[in-house]
């Protein structure tokens, strides 16, 4: 009976996530940093089946991962953090060296080619369901 029960559980667990936005996570990588550096950056392409938004991340690598835009604006470079990153539905959006990117704050270790940096990222449909997928990504010089 105790079995059964649990298998009961884990259908209805899993079907209620088919519901929710389905986001595929690709090209995704850290840039390798200088050492003493104490901040870093991590790429990746995120495409949703839903409408939805990528609205935090987190890595036991770094005291916070804040979400950012850059800009060229009279030849100075600027970030601008992002409350979240909307991702419409069906649509490549792509984090890139000189665009979009999740800034790695509070660095817990040197960013070294050939190590790999955890992630948690937490995404939110358009009726607000959050779902959190964990990535390990690759640290490389460049793409
Ligand atoms: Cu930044």
């Amino acid at each position: 009976m105790k079995v059964l029960f649990r298998t009961a559980v884990l259908v209805s667990v899993l079907s209620s996530f088919q519901a929710y936005a389905e986001v595929n996570i690709s090209d995704a990588w850290v840039r390798a940093n200088a050492p003493g550096q104490k901040v870093g950056a991590a790429y990746m392409a995120l495409k949703s089946t839903q409408d939805s938004a990528l609205v935090a991340a987190e890595s036991p690598s770094a005291g916070s991962v804040e979400i950012h835009s850059m800009s060229m604006k009279n030849g100075v470079m600027k970030m601008r953090m992002l409350e979240n990153l909307p991702l419409p539905a069906g649509k490549v959006e792509k984090l890139a060296p000189g665009g979009f990117h999740l800034m790695l704050f509070d660095l817990k270790k040197p960013l070294k080619a050939g190590e790999e940096v955890k992630f948690k990222l937490s995404f939110k449909d358009k009726d607000n369901n959050i779902t959190q997928q964990e990535v390990v990504l690759p640290i490389k010089e460049t793409n």
